[in-house]
């Protein structure tokens, strides 16, 4: 088991902070990474921090990563709601994953919003939580390795 966590954020969140900061907040994605590197660091973990805007890439990362990382952190973005490869590229993953959205999924204005087809093969959902829910995930990879699993 590696000591990296490799936390993946898909299409348009490298305008976080800059769009809808009622929705998202005012935090960007760099500030996020802080956020990350602060809960695994101390632990002994190090941080992979990626963002794109293009599926092939996604599914490219996430297969790289398939053997040797502690774990996974993704914000599939709107990848969440039909990116079949990506789902495909996670099931094939050796490690746990955690699906995070900063905002509550399941309360958006947009019904389609709800249906993340990414949950049925990830370890575990973090939605609404603003991006505290990155650092509570990153900190869920730590504790599920602390004990083995
Ligand atoms: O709440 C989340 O984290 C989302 O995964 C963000 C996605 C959205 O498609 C999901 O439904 C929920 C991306 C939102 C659009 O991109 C923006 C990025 C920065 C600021 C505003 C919008």
């Amino acid at each position: 088991m590696g000591r990296t966590i490799l936390v993946l954020n898909g299409p348009n969140l490298n305008l976080l902070g800059e769009r809808e900061p009622e929705i998202y907040g005012h935090d960007t994605l760099a500030d996020v990474e802080a956020l990350c590197r602060a809960a695994a660091e101390p632990a002994g973990y190090a941080i992979d921090f990626r963002q794109t805007n293009a599926e092939h890439e996604m599914v490219d990362w996430i297969q790289a990563g398939r053997k040797g990382l502690a774990g996974i952190v993704i914000n599939p973005a709107a990848f969440t709601y039909a990116a079949y490869p990506v789902l495909d590229a996670i099931k094939l993953a050796d490690c746990p994953v955690m699906e995070v959205h900063i905002s509550n999924i399941c309360r958006r204005e947009a019904e389609w919003r709800s249906h993340s087809i990414m949950t049925q093969v990830c370890t575990g959902i973090i939605s609404g939580l603003g991006i505290h829910g990155y650092e509570l995930a990153v900190r869920h990879v730590i504790w599920l390795r602390s004990r083995g699993h």
